[in-house]
């Protein structure tokens, strides 16, 4: 047994990704629906306009949760159904608060402790095209803690609260590459606006002073009597050097950590910018205030990990171009003596390799302090899982096998290395609207089928869980 007796775990989702519904009950347009609306930026000309249809089975899902054993469950809340405008001072919808106040209330009856997200990338259409959106920092950073204290005041009985989902992703894909809404990028084949050497970097600043708000709203109005915790979800992946007998590659190790993670947990933690950094981007990386760092720095009650994959890194050497966001270096599958990361997955950026979530529970541990850990994802996609019958859709022996290593990676970094890593929510459960992959690429541990009403069918992985936290979590 290693695992706390108090370690929670289950399944995680996001509002976009499986509510559809998206005009019901008043809600109002985000950055995504916009984005689904042009053509050639989802890879299957989806959105998520009906997704898993999540919005109208709150009792099937909670079902779902309870018959697979879940004692937690982390969903984000669509911005645009509370404030459908987004703004502080635009109307608040009441039928969109009192959605998620009954869902909170029927998850709680089940026994499963909610874990939200405030945001899950989906911004109010209305803040993009009014101001800029994450690019306005005089006004983004209020509207975000105006809509957080809305939701605080709403849900008292939540417990744990996550500010934004990876604003890494938020900041590079949705201004660098443009992969992302609102698809800012510097390639004009791409998109008329966006500066992909700077726009990213105040993306980035202005979500910190957000999150920053957000915690000290809590603090200081909910928290002392609600007694709940709130902390910022980043995602990272492992790193192992392309040629460990060269220290400028053992080198880019940490620097790309640092680029993906530290960019956001540096300030968090520490108040200021990865020296790294702010060597390769000099002053288009804003620079803290006093009063900003202050907001900032001590402002995770704990810290949510996303962790999928992991790369071996070799450095690249000369001046890197402008628009560079890993840090000068290459990411490899492959390394110089020819080991493999890992097994094909249907993401082209994924790769199982558990030993990676272990060394990265270690690297965040010892840099951070050793804080107190909650896996707010975890999971994978399978090589042509879409295109297989049925019965071998739900026989998903690779998930299985990928969430019994990773598992038992952290439940050793928790025995042995002195993490303090409290819950895990696997991602995710169900199939959903994967972004701008649309519905080809399934991370659900439930298989959806959108030829039919949205029919639930739970995989083996999805009944595998409680059996491994079961096996692994200390009984007293
Ligand atoms: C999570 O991000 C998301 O939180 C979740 O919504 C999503 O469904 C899940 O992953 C599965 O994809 O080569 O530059 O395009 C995981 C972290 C970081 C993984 C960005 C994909 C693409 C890098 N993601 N990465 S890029």
């Amino acid at each position: 047994m290693s695992l706390p007796k108090d370690f929670l775990w289950g399944f995680a989702t996001a509002a976009y990704q499986i509510e559809g519904a998206v005009d019901a009950d008043g809600r109002g347009p985000s950055i995504w629906d916009t984005f689904c609306a042009i053509p050639g930026k989802i890879a299957d000309g989806s959105s998520g306009a009906v997704a898993c249809n999540s919005y109208n089975r709150t009792k099937e899902d909670i079902d779902l949760l309870k018959s697979l054993g879940a004692t937690a469950y982390r969903f984000s809340i669509s911005w645009s159904r509370i404030i459908p405008l987004g703004g502080r001072n635009d109307p608040i919808n009441q039928k969109g608060i009192d959605h998620y106040v009954k869902f909170v209330d029927d998850l709680l009856e089940a026994g499963i402790t909610p874990f939200i997200t405030l945001f899950h990338w989906d911004l109010p259409d209305a803040l993009d095209k009014r101001y800029g959106g994450f690019l306005n920092k005089e006004e983004f950073p209020l509207d975000f803690e105006n809509y957080a204290r809305v939701m605080f005041k709403a849900i008292p009985k939540c417990k744990h609260w996550i500010t934004f989902n990876e604003p890494w992703c938020s900041s590079i894909l949705g201004y660098n590459s443009g992969y992302f809404a609102p698809g800012h990028t510097s390639d004009r084949t791409k998109s008329a606006v966006g500066d992909s050497a700077r726009e990213p970097w105040i993306v980035g600043h202005n979500i910190l002073l957000a999150h920053g708000r957000a915690v000290k709203a809590y603090r200081e109005d909910f928290k002392p009597t609600q007694g709940g915790e709130i902390g910022i979800t980043l995602n990272g992946d492992a790193t192992y050097p392309w040629d460990p007998e060269d220290p400028a590659d053992v080198e880019a190790c940490d620097r790309k950590i640092e680029f993906a993670i530290s960019w956001f947990a540096d300030p968090i933690y520490f108040g200021e910018y990865p020296a790294s950094m702010r060597k390769q981007l000099g002053d288009r990386l804003p620079t803290f205030t006093p009063e900003e760092a202050a907001l900032v720095k001590g402002s995770n009650d704990f810290y949510g990990m996303n962790h999928y994959t992991a790369n071996y890194i070799k450095h690249k050497k000369g001046t890197p171009p402008e628009d560079d966001f890993l840090g000068n270096l290459e990411t490899l599958f492959y390394s110089k003596n020819g080991e493999c990361i890992g097994e094909e997955t249907e993401s082209f950026w994924l790769r199982p390799h558990a030993q990676g979530f272990r060394d990265l529970l270690n690297w965040l541990s010892k840099r951070y302090g050793y804080p107190k850990i909650y896996v707010t994802e975890n999971g994978t996609s399978i090589k042509g899982e879409s295109n297989l019958p049925l019965e071998k859709i739900l026989d998903d022996d690779f998930r299985v096998r990928y969430f019994d290593d990773y598992v038992h990676a952290m439940a050793k970094a928790s025995a042995e290395d002195g993490v303090n890593v409290k819950g895990y929510m696997a991602w995710s459960l169900m199939d959903n609207f994967e972004w701008a992959e649309g519905y080809q690429t399934r991370f659900g541990v439930t298989y959806v089928d959108y030829n039919d009403n949205q029919k639930r069918y739970p995989k083996k992985s999805a009944k595998s869980l409680k059996a491994l936290f079961d096996s692994l979590i200390k009984k007293e």
